[in-house]
């Protein structure tokens, strides 16, 4: 019997056994979405009350399923390498990409790279919390996160649809048995403190769910990297943020060294503990910003970075006046910010010996949106504090979390450039694998477990399949710890009824690498369809012109970490996001020199 007609004899049989189990006044019938039953991207339709239909176009499939191949989908499933196969020539073979890298094969793999990940998500978007269906409102109403899979209907028997136990797992319960650091794990990349304060400060620009509602909603209604984190998410906060004289943000000198403003000058809403001195209440773009200096420190770079810009752009326009300064500046650091992810970051996340470029040109003959709409599904993945350590080492110093947290203080006393020092040269715990989350943080995954339910996220396998994974068969493939899968086994009672986030988290790492294969091929999508849609990447916007001059645009396309740092610093400490000593696995840097 072909694979279709067993699938859909499952479905068939499943939905008797569930119908005869639920019917209590003989009218009730289970919803027949709830089996998942449309495979490859397939869409499930209901019809009457028990029939249901996949509507399969353009995926490639056909079937009352979506199960059945195309003659071209048989030929490029035949041929297409898994993603295991793949992650494992990219990351291996140093004289292969060491030719590469210099040569025109370098954009061909990156045009490959940014094309297949892009093409995973849709665009226009799609769902979200509130609607399983396309519809006008969730396209036209960008406070939604939107949704890649439809939430799991309101109406199944079961939370996670047809499958698992009638209740699921007590967050607290899941985060304490599995989530819990036991011991300090470093991340074996070699991935540091500085890279995870990047993570949190980068991501916290487009990541600002509304938890004064219910319904996966968001503040950051730019959608991508707009440096809202540096300008504030409003017209009315960046007008306070800004001095109003040739395109500046407002800053304090302190020591001769300048800073982000208090509150006393900048009356901006910033998130405090309830009495702390006004006078080191520092004021940045995003809110939340005063709890980790870590981000202070990062939002002092991009502050200083911003005015140097600033002068650069008015030395060159001294016509211009003070918005067209700071807007132009703007775009410029926006650049900045996608060059130093996509070459340094993602780079060093990947793990790839492949050399990432950041050119948008490569897109520019390829059929591209330049669009983008933040989905709650890679919120979700990109919950990451494992990478947080057990306590921060600064200049012979260690501080717990006790002295750090809301310690603005602390990067006024170090200054900039011991704070990155210190941080660079730290090492981030691995992110995937569980047992890896500091008691500070063990807050955050029960946080999270608890908004995907209220959100109905779909289970996890259901999202393995999204992204052309195959879906694990039992808690002992997916994960090699094997109390973790008897504990798991035991809570969740069926592999199928695993939720997303513990899914993404707990699965087995790859050999010497920072995640799993699940948030690699989950999340890379979602980050480089959000890196390469920003409209500086259009063919209208990528011209000299709009960085006002060559020199603007070289700004954007030699951007690095250690220039954003030691531009802005009185001397250069070392700088990166990988511990020291860690370099020999990775591509060829062009110059190391400023
Ligand atoms: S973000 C992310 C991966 C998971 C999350 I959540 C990335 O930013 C990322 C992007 C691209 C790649 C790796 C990680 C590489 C280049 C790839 O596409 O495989």
């Amino acid at each position: 019997m072909s694979e279709f007609s067993i699938f859909s004899m499952w479905v068939f049989i499943n939905l008797l056994l569930l119908e005869s189990s639920s019917c209590t006044d003989g009218t009730s019938v289970v919803n027949p979405c709830c089996y998942y039953p449309c495979q490859n991207l397939g869409v499930c339709v209901r019809f009457g009350t028990d029939r249901y239909e996949c509507d399969c176009t353009s995926t490639g499939f056909y079937g009352e399923n979506c199960t059945i191949p195309e003659f071209w989908t048989r030929v490029f499933f035949m041929l297409k390498p898994s993603p295991t196969a793949v992650h494992y020539i990219l990351t291996h073979f140093q004289w292969f990409w060491d030719l590469v890298n210099n040569s025109f094969l370098q954009q061909t793999f990156m045009r490959i790279v940014l094309t297949v990940r892009s093409n995973l998500i849709p665009s226009p978007p799609t769902y979200n919390t509130k609607y399983g269906y396309l519809n006008w409102e969730s396209y036209y109403n960008i406070s939604y996160y939107t949704r890649l899979l439809p939430p799991v209907p309101e109406d199944c028997p079961l939370p996670m649809g047809t499958k698992g136990k009638p209740v699921l797992p007590d967050p607290k319960v899941l985060a304490e048995r599995f989530f819990r650091r036991t011991k300090f794990r470093a991340d074996p990349q070699g991935t540091n403190v500085m890279f995870a304060f990047m993570a949190q400060h980068f991501t916290h620009q487009f990541f600002k769910t509304n938890h004064e509602v219910q319904g996966g909603f968001t503040k950051a209604l730019g959608h991508g990297v707009d440096a809202s984190n540096i300008y504030g998410d409003n017209l009315m906060r960046q007008l306070q943020l800004r001095l109003h004289k040739d395109g500046k943000l407002k800053y304090q000198l302190v020591n001769g060294e300048m800073y982000p403003p208090t509150v006393s000058e900048v009356p901006v809403h910033m998130v405090y503990p309830e009495g702390f001195p006004p006078e080191q209440r520092l004021v940045t773009g995003q809110e939340l910003y005063g709890i980790l200096p870590g981000l202070t420190m990062y939002a002092t770079v991009w502050l200083r970075e911003h005015n140097r810009i600033c002068d650069i752009l008015k030395a060159e326009h001294p016509t211009w006046d003070d918005e067209q300064l700071f807007q132009t500046t703007r775009l410029i650091i926006i650049g900045e910010i996608i060059t130093i992810i996509i070459e340094e970051y993602v780079q060093q996340l990947s793990g790839y010996l492949l050399k990432l470029k950041f050119d948008p040109t490569l897109l520019f003959n390829v059929r591209f949106q330049y669009s983008n709409r933040i989905a709650l599904e890679f919120c979700q993945l990109y919950h990451w504090h494992p990478l947080m350590p057990d306590s921060f080492f600064i200049d012979g110093d260690e501080i717990p979390y006790s002295q750090f947290i809301y310690n603005n203080s602390l990067l006024l006393h170090y200054g900039v450039e011991k704070l990155v020092d210190a941080f660079s040269r730290q090492p981030a715990g691995q992110i995937g694998g569980g047992h890896n989350c500091h008691d500070a943080v063990l807050k955050v995954p029960e946080m999270v477990i608890k908004e995907s339910r209220a959100a109905r996220v779909q289970p996890f396998n259901e999202y393995r399949k999204r992204f052309n994974l195959k879906p694990y068969t039992s808690f002992y493939e997916f994960t090699d710890d094997a109390d973790m899968a008897r504990g798991l086994e035991e809570l969740y009672g069926d592999i199928d009824a695993l939720e997303f986030y513990p899914g993404v988290l707990l699965e087995k790492t790859r050999p010497n690498t920072i995640f799993g294969e699940s948030m690699v091929e989950m999340g890379a999508p979602f980050s480089l369809k959000g890196l390469l849609g920003n409209p500086i990447c259009s063919p209208v916007y990528w011209k000299p012109s709009t960085f006002g001059g060559e020199t603007g645009f070289n700004i954007v396309k030699t951007a690095t970490l250690r220039k954003l740092v030691c531009l802005n610093t009185k001397w250069c400490p070392y700088v990166s996001f990988q511990v020291p000593g860690n370099e020999e696995a990775k591509p060829k840097k062009a110059s190391t020199e400023l």
